[in-house]
């Protein structure tokens, strides 16, 4: 089939009964201890959610459908000219399982692009935030105002039924990831005074006319790079803020615009999305304390007096990962090809060579490499895009590729509502009395 929503149909059967199979067979096993720690712990590590879209392996990193990075960069169809990855071929994968053909890719950019307008109150009500909102509060606004033309709400009033819920989240879906280019350049255009958003090039892929109406499509480094973007920041297996919280909005009926508005607002915390911003920000402020091609020594005391101010250092750490971010390392690669003497990459290698081994020495994080915030902020930079505040919304168009793929498959396979339970320190004091 060279439809997405064709192909997802074929594969929905199989994958209801490989659920009913798994869940009869192991349906009733433990899956080991949950420590009281956890429960204070922000669950960390405890196993809670299914999604097959993507697996985070301490060690290794991110795969997609068993895929890293690098076999992505390699396997997934491109544009012509480009090295990088297509978006549109990752989300095919994400749905699927399946790398998909060059003219299945192709009929998804057409088909965002097709779909890619807003209405006329969504771009009334962009247009009247002011220049001071923070751009991820914009774009929750714009996202969660899409409501108002959910294929998915409208059917479930209508009464639909619980098998085909899918398809008008499918529709919703397509239109979410179609729509966030156009709400992206307006948030963009509006915030920095950018002059007015041109139209979406039907014959371009989504990437380009993201770029394009961002005003940097002139610079094909850029529009790679946001190809190579919006492929990595896709997702991160299922429990990270933003793709937990879609999914248990989603869990609620609440139709994708909804659920995804949720998501972002997850997503502009500064120990998740915003970090990238931090990222930037922090490393200005290095730069204006300690000047241009400062030493490492002058480096390392930077960092240890931003330890010693009771702040984390943003971009490294991380939940899961016990090594170097495998995203962080694609951007690392892309930088050496693009702008290998930029001075700014210099120091974000710089501050690679120098954190790690102060993060160890003090001793708390359990995870002294960075994440994958540490470095995108820099390549915006080169190419002229250096309003930080902006970066969120980035990670965020990409976000939504996870989310909206997790979000049709719960649906097709009739995930509940999410409804995990809560205890009170007295329940947990008075069930481990005098054990
Ligand atoms: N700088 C300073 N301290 C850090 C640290 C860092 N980069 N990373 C972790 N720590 C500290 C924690 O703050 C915590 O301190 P506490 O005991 O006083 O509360 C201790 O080390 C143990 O935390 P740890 O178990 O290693 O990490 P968590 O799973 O709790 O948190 C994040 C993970 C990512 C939130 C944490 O490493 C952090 O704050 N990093 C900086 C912000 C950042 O880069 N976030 C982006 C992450 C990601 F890639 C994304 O979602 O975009």
């Amino acid at each position: 089939a060279t439809s997405l929503k064709d192909r997802v149909a074929e594969l929905i059967p199989a994958e209801i009964e490989n659920v009913k199979a798994t869940r009869a067979e192991h349906g009733k096993k433990a899956f080991g201890p949950v420590l009281v720690d956890q429960l204070y712990g922000g669950m960390r590590g405890l196993p809670a959610l299914i999604w097959d879209g993507s697996v985070l392996d301490a060690e290794e990193g991110i795969r997609f459908r068993g895929k890293t990075i690098p076999e992505c960069q390699q396997a997934l169809p491109k544009a012509p000219g480009g090295q990088e990855p297509l978006p549109e071929a990752l989300f095919w994968l994400l749905l699927t399982g399946e790398v998909p053909t060059q003219e299945q890719t192709d009929a998804l950019s057409r088909e965002w692009a097709a779909r890619a307008e807003l209405p006329a109150f969504v771009e009334d009500l962009i247009d009247r935030c002011p220049s001071t909102l923070h751009p991820m509060s914009q774009f929750s606004i714009a996202v969660t105002a899409l409501n108002h033309g959910s294929a998915f709400a409208k059917a479930y009033s209508e009464g639909i039924s619980k098998k085909e819920y899918w398809k008008p989240v499918f529709e919703d879906c397509m239109d979410l990831i179609a729509k966030l280019p156009n709400i992206a350049g307006r948030i963009y255009r509006n915030t920095y005074g950018r002059g007015k958003l041109p139209a979406i090039d039907p014959t371009k892929d989504y990437s380009w006319n993201l770029s394009h109406l961002l005003g940097f499509s002139d610079k094909p480094g850029f529009v790679e790079l946001m190809r190579l973007y919006i492929t990595i920041h896709s997702d991160h297996e299922g429990g990270n803020v933003s793709a937990h919280t879609g999914k248990l909005v989603g869990s609620a009926l609440s139709d994708p615009f909804l659920a995804f508005g949720a998501s972002l607002n997850g997503l502009a915390g500064p120990l998740h999305g915003l970090a990238n911003q931090e990222v930037l920000v922090w490393l200005r402020k290095m730069q204006a304390k300690i000047g241009k091609n400062a030493s490492d020594e002058a480096v390392k005391e930077y960092v240890w007096s931003t330890l010693n101010a009771g702040q984390v250092v943003p971009g490294y750490g991380h939940a899961v990962l016990r090594k170097t971010d495998p995203r962080y390392m694609a951007q690392r690669e892309f930088a050496l090809k693009h702008m290998p003497d930029d001075p700014m990459f210099e120091l974000v290698g710089q501050v690679y060579k120098n954190v790690p081994d102060i993060l160890l020495a003090a001793g708390k994080a359990k995870n002294p490499w960075p994440n994958v915030d540490a470095h995108s902020g820099v390549l915006l930079t080169y190419y002229g895009l250096e309003e930080m505040q902006f970066y969120t919304v980035l990670f965020g168009v990409s976000r939504a590729f996870g989310v909206a793929a997790q979000l049709i498959w719960d649906r097709a396979l009739g995930a509940p509502l999410e409804r995990p339970k809560s205890y009170s320190t007295a329940a947990i004091q008075k069930m481990f009395k005098g054990k």
